[in-house]
């Protein structure tokens, strides 16, 4: 496995290139242009910008999360046409850079979603949590009220410009279905794939978080059924799946090493981490130790390493420890820790491997 570390950028994140070279085994930043609105095509002087701060440190640029899908797109717009030029115009100048893989996801409105961004937790730090019933309960005039006086309202990850029309987009989505939002992904893939194989990058799609339906959007990439069917929407080996584990742990009927164990070949990229869930659907993200959460960490790990994975990995969500302030989810300590748990585990496989060879 090859690992990476998201990373905001100069000035947009706590974390800087400095303290991620100290991190043992990271090989390359994942990154995105998030100033860049979604839809734009891409500047490649901004791109050269990144690959240059990359080079300092030794750092590959080749995943990048997210080339963000703009909504028409999603809603089938007339207009998605030129979304879609746009983006396969991105696609050539990522690939001037040496980029591989490219993250996205196909979430109506909201991309992640949770009730409290730092939450307690018994050993005294905070994490990102989510409480099923106050989502349910939650009305999305309210929410979209909530968020509209509160103009500082930010989510990492989330691009600032979806929550400016709100009402707007639900309103587009109204008459949405599951099986339109399936159709349009369909549009979309068909385009796209054949340009992302002709400049050697993978597309790689990011399951929804959580993975169900939030305020009555449709969501689609859920589980291992949903994630057979995206595959075999284009079967083509450019059209691929990021894997979360968090994300699609937080469903206790997702099993992520069986997926992981079916669809190896499909995933060029892997985010790693735990979450622990409440028997009432709640969840708490903790640290990427199997013991601490839901998810079983070890036997995922241990399925990526049964099918020689070469693949891209970056630990996900931390915790936030030691007093540090940081971006919700994505400080330094707890992902340094991750990887670290994560490299503990690959690397006594790898040597078990070797030994029963070697015996
Ligand atoms: C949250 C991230 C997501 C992810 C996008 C991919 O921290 O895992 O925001 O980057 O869904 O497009």
């Amino acid at each position: 496995m090859k690992m990476v570390f998201r990373w905001y950028g100069n000035g947009n994140d706590s974390v800087s290139l400095d303290q991620i070279k100290h991190i043992p085994g990271v090989e390359g930043i994942v990154w995105a242009l998030h100033d860049i609105p979604t839809g734009q095509e891409w500047p490649m002087e901004k791109i050269f910008e990144v690959k240059k701060q990359a080079d300092e440190y030794g750092f590959h640029i080749e995943v990048v999360e997210s080339v963000n899908i703009h909504e028409d797109i999603k809603l089938g717009l007339p207009t998605r046409d030129q979304y879609i030029e746009n983006y396969k115009k991105t696609i050539e100048k990522l690939a001037k850079v040496g980029v591989k893989v490219i993250c996205y996801n196909f979430m109506p409105v909201f991309d992640w979603i949770r009730t409290d961004l730092h939450k307690k937790l018994e050993d005294g730090s905070t994490a990102l949590f989510y409480e099923k019933e106050k989502v349910e309960k939650m009305n999305p005039t309210e929410l979209v009220d909530k968020i509209s006086k509160n103009p500082d309202f930010t989510m990492p990850g989330w691009e600032p410009e979806r929550l400016e029309h709100l009402s707007k987009l639900f309103e587009a989505y109204q008459n949405v279905t599951e099986e339109d939002l399936w159709h349009n992904l369909h549009y979309f893939l068909e385009q796209i794939i054949p340009v992302a194989e002709r400049h050697d990058i993978k597309m790689a799609i990011h399951p929804d978080d959580p993975p169900w339906s939030v305020f009555g959007l449709p969501r689609i990439i859920t589980n291992k059924e949903n994630i057979k069917r995206l595959l075999s929407l284009v079967d083509h080996p450019y059209n691929g799946v990021t894997l979360c584990s968090g994300s699609l742990g937080a469903n206790p009927e997702n099993d992520v090493a069986e997926m992981v164990r079916e669809f190896a070949d499909r995933i060029p990229f892997a985010h790693i981490r735990n979450v622990k869930i409440y028997e009432n659907g709640d969840f708490i993200e903790t640290s990427h130790r199997t013991s601490d959460g839901s998810v079983d960490i070890y036997d995922i790990v241990r399925a990526y390493h049964e099918n020689g994975f070469t693949g891209y990995v970056r630990p996900d969500h931390g915790r936030h420890i030691w007093g540090e302030e940081c971006r919700p989810g994505y400080g330094l300590y707890d992902r340094a820790l991750g990887i670290m748990y994560l490299w503990g585990i690959w690397d006594s496989l790898v040597r078990k491997e070797q030994e029963v060879v070697s015996c």
